[in-house]
């Protein structure tokens, strides 16, 4: 092909390309404006290059998405401008589909500068629905907010990106393209993937847990993991056909969201009913990163899950023999893996919301595994959580305990007591008079201490301030944090990902050593405190949530 020439192509700046928790979210049809997402991938390479022409000629930027409306599309476009960048190389997955924890192990494997995600998560797809972008740096996890930062500024700036007129790549089927000096080469990333979890799994211990009568299913909820999903849990572990469901990539998702927990993923939690039900079920959000766990009526909470990850780790997966470095949890997640790593004597690390704040300390040595209450469970494998590796780790646990997933929680809770945990979700709230709300309760939080709150002390109120042990960045407001006396505690915070209106979430944490208490009747003293606290009534004549998870 003669080479094409590199065309600068005038743009005037977007407002509003700030990343969130998790990179750019927005609705479709935002993103399908005339330069959008243009301008933020230009935006990213000028931030990240030092302004030479030779900045990426030897580095190799990694695509894909989550499979959603608009990611094909999208991914044609990444590639004329990254050609046009001069990268030297260009790894799109195939289909332009890659999971999140899939995009962060192909950058390490194989040495790539970054990635660029194309996802709105769990959120549903189509053009009327959401999509999104997130930058994922050399060792594979989101950009931290220092480069995130450098991002935005360079959108606001920015009045021209470089692009090349390149015919469209075959993106369908593997294969190497050149555009003027870029090699762009499509791939089935299963193997990266695969590869890695064999090194942390033993694969023929599973065969056989399988095999013996053990029954599991897996909801691919129609994202990006049910490719992964077929080949690892079908074909290398030997689960019938059939215990993948869900698992082709659809562009809507199937109308639904893509989103495991027990309220998006009502219909599969009642597959786990009966006495007939599967031992094990999990599932897995649209970009593979988040987790749902269930045993037979029985949900595993994301808090709990980590928890016991982290106490059966060196026991019973080959990865982590050696023991586990250190843990860390974002502030909402409950205490229950705190109180595994101290009794392990191993450090529990608190970060914000986010697993780009997992990364630093992962890096450093310090943490082995990680966990977020918004069904996030990884280690240090990758810098991304990741789905399918905490079902690996599940069915683990349970062939090693030769126990059911209820027996195993339980025996947990009698051991350390019990988080009971909840997240409520109040949505679609006016953003000033939400961002008000929270500004008020910041500044009555001196007050709060030492007062009594539905028959506890406080005994910490706090608008948390997060230092990075490694690289002292600082992060501020990360969340409000109640603590009361017995171990109770109320988290309150804005949400980052939303791309409508304004949602609060309250996280809701009551410890005891009473394992068998109902859930809503225990938190109920402690959300009615919480509404009460925040004046969810009076500001916005609301008093039940939207989502609970
Ligand atoms: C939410 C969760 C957070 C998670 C983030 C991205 O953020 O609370 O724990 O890391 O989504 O998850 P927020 O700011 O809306 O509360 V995913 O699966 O998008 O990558
Ligand atoms: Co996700």
């Amino acid at each position: 092909m003669p080479e094409l020439e590199i065309k600068i192509i005038p743009t005037a700046p977007y407002r509003d390309q700030r990343p969130g928790t998790s990179g750019l979210r927005k609705k479709t049809r935002i993103f399908m404006q005339h330069g959008y997402i243009e301008n933020f991938v230009q935006s990213v390479f000028d931030a990240l290059g030092q302004g030479n022409a030779s900045d990426f000629s030897g580095k190799t930027l990694v695509v894909g998405g989550d499979g959603r409306y608009y990611n094909r599309a999208a991914v044609q476009i990444i590639i004329r401008i990254a050609a046009a960048n001069g990268f030297g190389r260009v790894l799109v997955g195939r289909g332009g589909i890659l999971s999140t924890p899939a995009m962060s192990a192909v950058i390490r494997r194989r040495n790539a500068f970054g990635g660029l995600v194309l996802s709105a998560s769990h959120n549903p797809g189509g053009i009327d629905e959401d999509f999104g972008i997130k930058y994922n740096i050399h060792n594979g996890g989101p950009a931290p907010e220092a480069v995130t930062e450098r991002i935005f500024q360079q959108t606001l700036k920015i009045d021209r990106y470089l692009w090349v007129d390149s015919p469209d790549i075959d993106i369908d089927r593997d294969g190497t393209h050149r555009i003027n000096n870029t090699e762009v080469t499509v791939f089935d990333p299963l193997a990266d993937y695969t590869a890695l979890m064999q090194e942390l799994f033993d694969f023929e211990a599973l065969r056989t847990h399988l095999r013996s009568g053990f029954r599991m299913l897996f909801n691919g909820m129609h994202g990006s993991t049910g490719p992964y999903a077929r080949y690892i849990f079908e074909q290398c572990l030997g689960a019938p056909p059939g215990a993948v469901i869900n698992g082709e990539p659809l562009e809507d998702f199937g109308g639904h969201h893509p989103d495991p927990n027990l309220v998006y993923a009502a219909d599969f939690v009642k597959l786990l009913e009966g006495s007939g039900a599967p031992d094990f079920g999990a599932a897995c959000d649209a970009d593979g990163d988040r987790n749902m766990i269930l045993g037979r009526e029985f949900f595993v909470t994301p808090c709990d899950s980590v928890a016991l990850i982290a106490e059966h780790a060196a026991s019973s997966i080959p990865g982590y023999r050696a023991g586990l470095a250190g843990v860390a949890r974002s502030l909402p997640t409950s205490t229950a893996v705190d109180r595994v790593a101290a009794s392990m004597g191993i450090q529990s690390y608190e970060t914000p919301t986010g697993w780009k704040y997992f990364g630093n300390l992962m890096d450093a040595g310090l943490c082995t595994l990680c966990g977020e209450e918004s069904f996030g469970t990884g280690s240090n494998h990758l810098r991304e959580k990741d789905g399918i590796w905490a079902v690996l780790c599940w069915l683990s646990l349970l062939a090693s305990a030769k126990k059911s997933v209820a027996e195993v929680v339980q025996a947990h809770w009698r051991k350390f007591g019990r988080s009971y945990f909840q997240r409520q979700d109040y949505e679609a709230l006016e953003p000033a008079a939400a961002g008000a709300m929270i500004e008020e309760l910041q500044s009555r939080l001196p007050s709060l201490s030492g007062q009594s709150l539905v028959g506890f002390t406080v005994s910490g109120a706090e608008d948390v301030h997060y230092t990075d042990p490694v690289d002292k960045s600082e992060t501020p407001h990360a969340g409000i944090r109640i603590l009361l006396s017995g171990g109770s505690r109320i988290v309150c915070r804005l949400s980052g990902t939303g791309t409508e209106g304004a949602t609060l979430r309250l996280y809701l944490e009551h410890y005891s050593s009473d394992i068998g208490e109902d859930l809503d009747t225990v938190l109920k003293p402690l959300a009615q405190a919480a509404r009460d606290l925040l004046g969810l009534r009076k500001r916005f004549g609301r008093d039940q949530p939207n989502v609970v998870t």
